[in-house]
């Protein structure tokens, strides 16, 4: 896993297929890419078997072209659609049993340290709703209070979607659902705040219709959790098919949704706001000057 394992062996340039030529020629490994630039480079995700415009597709497209190394990068992921996404993308993608994430990216990462020291190598835990909030919810608490240092990323679509539309934790109350046709009893589980009280360096939540966010907070998340501490980032990936949203009307339900229970939010640690000014030169967290004194009126 490094910018090495893309690269050809002497000779066998010509006998590898040219997807691959694409990839090690018109990729992002090794290159500094920005969502801005899409359609102009050989992305790591191109082809899935997702249902058509689902938004979480889109996400996950977009969050690995804003991983700052993904010649370096690891995705673990579990049941869900998501994973039929990521399991098809051109970097490493390790898949543990349902829920099992976050003790796998646990031993992933601690395992990476010991063998490439310094040298970053991040973990990524790509999972549903599902898989982070209700089968995975002990192993993702746990590994946030332990501080390991990787990103958990819930792709929030408020339903098992992979299984035909059972509710979650993170449904919201009242929803009917195709198995849950009485519709939800209780409230929709706040893991932003459990993510603060279980000590997450970076937590935040975002939609997929502004690409320059979802960059920009990938990146943060990713880049804190190397030396930090764990990181969290709740995506809402609406379902389409569950929750019948016309599929030229996802991005619509999208920013209605933003606007109406799904703000962006950002928490930065102190800890994390310094790193970030201080390792990567983020200028957004430095102290605000001191307004100046007001001039008192000589009239
Ligand atoms: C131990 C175990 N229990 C149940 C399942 C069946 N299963 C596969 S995906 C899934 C639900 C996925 O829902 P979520 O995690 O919210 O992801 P989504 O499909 O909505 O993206 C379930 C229950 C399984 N694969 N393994
Ligand atoms: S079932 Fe829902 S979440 Fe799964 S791929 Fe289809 S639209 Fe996306």
């Amino acid at each position: 896993m490094s910018l090495d394992y893309v690269k050809f062996s002497g000779g066998f340039e010509k006998f590898m297929p040219k997807e691959y030529r694409d990839m090690v020629e018109h990729g992002p490994f090794g290159k500094k890419i920005s969502v801005s630039q899409m359609g102009s480079f050989k992305e790591i995700l191109e082809e899935h078997p997702m249902c058509a415009g689902c938004a979480m597709t889109l996400f996950i497209r977009l969050a690995i072209i804003a991983f700052p190394n993904p010649e370096d990068t690891i995705t673990v992921g579990t049941a869900g659609c998501g994973r039929l996404a990521i399991s098809q993308a051109a970097i490493p993608f390790v898949y543990g049993n349902y829920g099992d994430q976050n003790g796998v990216a646990s031993g992933l990462s601690r395992g990476l340290r010991l063998r490439f020291g310094d040298k970053p190598k991040d973990v990524v835990v790509i999972a549903g709703d599902g898989g982070t909030a209700d089968i995975g919810f002990q192993q993702v608490l746990h590994s946030w209070f332990r501080k390991e240092r990787f990103t958990t990323i819930m792709l929030d679509n408020e339903v098992y979607g992979n299984t035909g539309g059972q509710e979650s934790g993170m449904t919201n109350r009242g929803a009917v659902l195709k198995m849950a046709p009485l519709g939800k009893k209780f409230e929709k589980m706040d893991m932003l705040q459990m993510a603060k009280v279980a000590g997450c360096a970076y937590v935040a939540t975002v939609v997929p219709n502004n690409p320059r966010r979802v960059e920009s907070v990938i990146k943060k998340a990713v880049l804190i959790a190397r030396e930090v501490g764990s990181t969290y980032i709740q995506a809402y990936t609406s379902c389409n098919i569950e929750y019948a949203i016309p599929t030229d009307k996802v991005m619509e339900d999208a920013k209605t949704v933003e606007n109406d229970r799904y703000q962006f939010t950002e928490y930065v640690s102190d800890e994390a706001k310094q790193y970030l000014t201080e390792r990567y030169g983020y200028k957004d967290y430095l102290p605000k000057p001191a307004a100046s004194a007001a001039i008192p009126n000589k009239a």
